[in-house]
């Protein structure tokens, strides 16, 4: 059976643009206005989530944005604290270069009976940190990661392959948000190279030219947080270069 974002892409035809928005950095009322100028925009889901998020403002600001848009609501979980009914579906995922057991299985274990329980989709996923900045991104800060620098290439494909062969439906490669620059194309090319499931990508991306060269370059899903937050015009501009990508 085809997985959900494999069938997104397949059914749309283009690549995907996702909207990340964090409960912690506005109110639910804000949150909901920007989920739905981005979904006008052509955002393909919104996700909700954040490295320091709780179930109250995680389930205030998803309630709020169901609300107001019809695109579906991705939740991205920091932790088994995060989960709420007023989503469509979940990254059920494991942060595979954490070197903290609770990361890479314990808060699934801790999870996985309310995901079943609520009928909330899963969308198995691998979750992958490469380091790109010289300050480190929360995430980053908040992981212990067994770290994969931008040179380390080799490593960050068995990570992915890894995850491929457990089975997971998709990889998101995650410079963290914020992050000085995204993950680079050479990184994108070689996991390309190497998978067949989705290649999600997002931590610093802050323009259309470079969501252009991350699909290129065989991202099939662009996240863009920070920048929804900031500038409306730049998230038209990133949400046009990928609609506009037909593979
Ligand atoms: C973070 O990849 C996302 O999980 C989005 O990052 O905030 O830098 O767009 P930005």
């Amino acid at each position: 059976m085809m997985d959900t974002i494999a069938k997104w892409l397949h059914e749309k035809g283009e690549k995907l643009h996702f909207t990340l928005i964090d409960p912690d950095k506005q109110k639910p009322k804000e949150a909901a206005k920007m989920a739905s100028d981005c979904s006008s925009y052509g955002t393909d889901a919104i996700m909700v989530g954040g490295s320091t998020v709780n179930r109250i403002n995680v389930g205030e600001t998803s309630a709020a944005i169901k609300d107001s848009v019809d695109v579906p609501i991705i939740l991205f979980p920091n932790s088994v604290n995060a989960i709420t009914t007023f989503v469509d579906y979940i990254f059920f995922m494991s942060l595979l270069n954490s070197k903290k057991r609770r990361l890479l299985i314990e808060e699934q274990l801790a999870g996985v009976m309310a995901v079943k329980e609520s009928g909330i989709c899963p969308i198995g996923m691998g979750y992958i940190v490469v380091s790109t900045s010289t300050k480190p991104t929360t995430v980053e800060r908040v992981t212990e990661l067994d770290v994969i620098r931008e040179d380390d290439i080799d490593k960050l494909v068995r990570y992915a392959l890894t995850a491929e062969y457990y089975g997971m439906h998709c990889v998101y490669l995650e410079a963290g948000s914020g992050a000085e620059k995204p993950v680079s194309n050479e990184m994108i090319s070689a996991v390309r190279d190497a998978l067949t499931i989705p290649i999600i990508v997002g931590g610093g991306i802050r323009d259309g030219k470079t969501a252009l060269d991350k699909v290129e370059h065989g991202a099939d899903v662009i996240v863009t947080g920070t920048i929804a937050e900031e500038k409306t015009h730049k998230i038209k501009e990133i949400i046009d270069a990928v609609n506009g990508f037909v593979f």
